[in-house]
């Protein structure tokens, strides 16, 4: 049979048919049953020998149950362990011809389904979402030529050149292998060691460093590719390309006094906020971004491009946007789909290929590796998750958990029993041709003089940041290295970090105890403003807005200062001293879904206080620490009626960010919603 066949045009529900076929939903009304279909008349009391007798080995009801129970879970991965999934789509603007065949980047009006999961590194599978980390942003794309996997970072560089490295780095990273603490967290020696004896992770620790380490939603995450990857194109023309992904949204993170909080009054804050804006059908969107350099530009930069500790700056490489992904779709099952999804940036298509980085050509052999022991075997590309949406032929055969059943005794190549089939097709009919890049060398164990600067672009970095930015990047140091018990490594770090900027390891080594040093290497002075999170798009689309409201409240204020975040696409959400109904003073009410007790000012963007005639002093309290709370966060505040009272009590009227009226300022209203588009009053005196 020729391929083309069974050839299936793919679009945008292609995934969620296939998916169909392998969900279970008729447990209503159903009779339970064994696994093996026998109905069961109890399922409370084991099989005892006598009422207070001890249970029988012949209870095959138990002994099924138990045991499927106890052998429920799978390895967390050893690394983005926690993670949460959804699915979507993507579509790109134009034909990407010039550059490469792959089929899903030729057509405008092709939808290709894909899912997405979004992880934090370190910590296990049960840890904080708001830990400051790298985050992953892995995207399987379900393609009419096979499955391609993206798998990013939201951080476009990483902690080393080799990935023989990678193992170290992990174990120096996770918890302490004696004592298994601290969890989730880089703020320990081993880290630091590591770090301070390899200096080509000087840049991408300003990154963690730097607010990029603690998104305020998923969201709101750029996601690069990292690695400089190949696209061909239908002459067998190579560019090197580097992928990113830029959310519509911008990009957006949390303080870190506000992500610690977080981390216990709400561990799930980052995939709640993806699932809740998802069934709202507030659907998350990221424009896919290229970056090309022709080959014959290879050596035409200040560093190596297939070094992984690199940018290629944006300004200098323009980003050029050229699709679009949205996710509309959350998961039917956590463990079927986001747990036993596999990425693997080896799943390519016909018109993308690898480049010689050695950190990607590692990666091309730990993916496949780590799913056979976490999933248990060969055959987890069976898993409806895994399953290419286009047909797989092979002469793969059995293993753990084998499902299909391959009918015919041929299971070999090449053959005649069978007319030879399935049979390989050439690179014109679709077939995977490695690009043909001449390599020749001799057999070392070395790295090129081109991988060896490794401060440049880390104070490229650092000359980057606004103000606040830098400042950010002072506390997170002395915050995770002045956790650090060991003082030598203190040391070593600071002055490893004078080689990026002196005035920033003065300022940190005086917060942790260590010796300024005097001295520093950077001569660097160029800047990338694309590298700001200043410089992103804004909006008050989405952002939480806190209306705490007690019984007298002014309905038609609280109700007009609501429609007007409304109409900006902002989320308010009635705070009180109670959930329940709050009247007003006027005898209207409101429902309070959230109360002083269940939430606090860390969980919202924004905050208005109206207060209320029959507010108790604990409300009054408790008002004013949430809103000094939100103050200490840079984030927009507005007081009405006692609210307002209260706020100049505390002294916070006047301050930046915080408007009151409507008496003082008719357009206070205004001002507040264009504030809460701004997110975050940084100049703001905090006192
Ligand atoms: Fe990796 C998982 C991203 C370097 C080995 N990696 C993993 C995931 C992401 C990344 C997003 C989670 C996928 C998921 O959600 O299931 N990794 C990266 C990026 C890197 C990188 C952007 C730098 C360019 N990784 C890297 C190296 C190695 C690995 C150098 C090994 C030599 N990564 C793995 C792994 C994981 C993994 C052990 C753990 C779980 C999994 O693969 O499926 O194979």
């Amino acid at each position: 049979m020729d391929m083309n066949d069974e050839k299936k045009s793919v679009n945008e529900n292609s995934k969620n048919e296939q998916l169909e076929a392998f969900r279970s939903r008729d447990n209503e009304d159903k009779v339970m049953t064994t696994n093996q279909g026998l109905k069961i008349s109890e399922d409370e009391f084991s099989l005892k020998a006598g009422e207070r007798g001890p249970t029988l080995m012949e209870d095959f009801h138990f002994r099924e149950k138990v045991t499927h129970f106890d052998h429920e879970r799978i390895p967390e991965r050893v690394v983005h362990a926690r993670g949460f999934g959804a699915h979507g789509y993507f579509e790109v603007y134009e034909s990407m011809k010039p550059y490469t065949k792959a089929k899903f980047l030729q057509d405008p009006n092709v939808k290709t389904p894909l899912f997405v999961r979004f992880s934090t590194v370190i910590g296990s599978r049960g840890s904080k979402e708001t830990a400051r980390d790298v985050r992953g942003f892995a995207t399987k794309f379900y393609t009419e030529e096979g499955i391609y996997d993206l798998v990013c970072n939201n951080m476009p560089v990483f902690f080393m050149q080799d990935a023989i490295k990678f193992p170290d780095f992990v174990h120096a990273n996770k918890p302490e292998p004696h004592n298994e603490i601290p969890q989730a967290t880089a703020s320990h020696d081993t880290f630091w060691d590591w770090i301070s004896q390899n200096q080509e992770s000087a840049h991408m620790v300003m990154w963690t460093m730097s607010d990029r380490a603690l998104p305020r939603s998923f969201r709101m995450m750029e996601g690069f590719g990292v690695n400089t990857f190949r696209f061909v194109n239908e002459e067998g023309k190579g560019h090197f390309v580097k992928f990113h992904w830029k959310p519509v949204l911008g990009t957006h993170s949390l303080v870190l006094d506000e992500a610690e909080k977080i981390g216990g009054k709400d561990p799930d804050f980052n995939r709640r906020d993806l699932w809740e804006n998802i069934e709202m059908g507030n659907y998350p969107e990221f424009e896919l971004g290229v970056q090309i350099i022709e080959e014959k530009d290879e050596f035409a930069f200040d560093f190596d491009i297939l070094d992984a500790t690199k940018l290629w700056p944006e300004e200098d490489v323009p980003v050029r946007l050229i699709g679009k992904m949205t996710l509309n779709r959350n998961v039917d099952n956590f463990f079927a789909e986001t747990e036993q999804v596999a990425f693997h940036p080896g799943n390519v298509v016909p018109g993308i290929d690898f480049s010689n980085d050695p950190l990607l050509q590692g990666r091309l052999f730990s993916y496949l590796d780590t799913q056979l022991i976490r999933l248990g075997g060969p055959n987890f590309h069976e898993l409806p998750i895994n399953r290419s949406v286009c047909p797989f032929h092979n002469n793969q055969r059995d293993g753990y958990g084998r499902q299909t059943i391959n009918v015919g005794r041929v299971a070999h190549h090449r053959n005649a029993l069978a007319n030879n089939s399935p049979y390989p097709v050439s690179e014109k009919e679709g077939g995977y041709a490695h690009y043909q890049e001449k390599v020749e060398g001799h057999k070392i164990r070395a790295r090129s003089d081109s991988f060896k600067d490794h401060f440049s672009q880390a104070t490229l970095f650092w000359n980057s940041m606004s103000e606040p930015e830098r400042q950010h990047i002072i506390n997170a140091f002395s915050f995770e290295v002045g956790k650090v018990k060991t003082k030598e490594v203190k040391q070593r770090v600071v002055d490893m970090f004078a080689n990026v900027n002196l005035e920033l390891a003065k300022a940190f080594a005086i917060n942790i105890g260590c010796t300024p040093p005097s001295t520093g290497s950077s001569t660097v002075t160029k800047s990338s403003p694309a590298l700001s999170q200043e410089n992103t798009p804004k909006k008050a689309y989405t952002r939480k807005v806190a209306i705490l409201i007690a019984d007298g409240f002014d309905f038609q204020q609280v109700t007009e200062i609501i429609a007007a975040l409304q109409a900006e696409g902002a989320m308010p959400a009635i705070v009180s001293d109670r959930q329940g109904i709050i009247n007003s003073s006027s005898n209207n009410q409101l429902e309070a879904k959230h109360s002083f007790i269940t939430d606090s000012s860390v969980v919202f963007d924004a905050v208005y206080v109206d207060g209320g005639k029959n507010a108790t002093p604990v409300f009054q309290m408790e008002a004013c620490q949430f809103v000094k709370e939100a103050f200490m966060h840079y984030k927009p505040i507005i007081g009405t009626n006692e609210g307002k009272q209260w706020i100049e009590k505390e002294k916070l009227g006047g301050s930046l960010g915080v408007f009151l009226g409507p008496e003082e300022n008719p357009d206070f209203v205004n001002q507040f919603v264009q504030g809460v588009a701004s997110h975050r009053f940084w100049s703001r005196v905090i006192i």
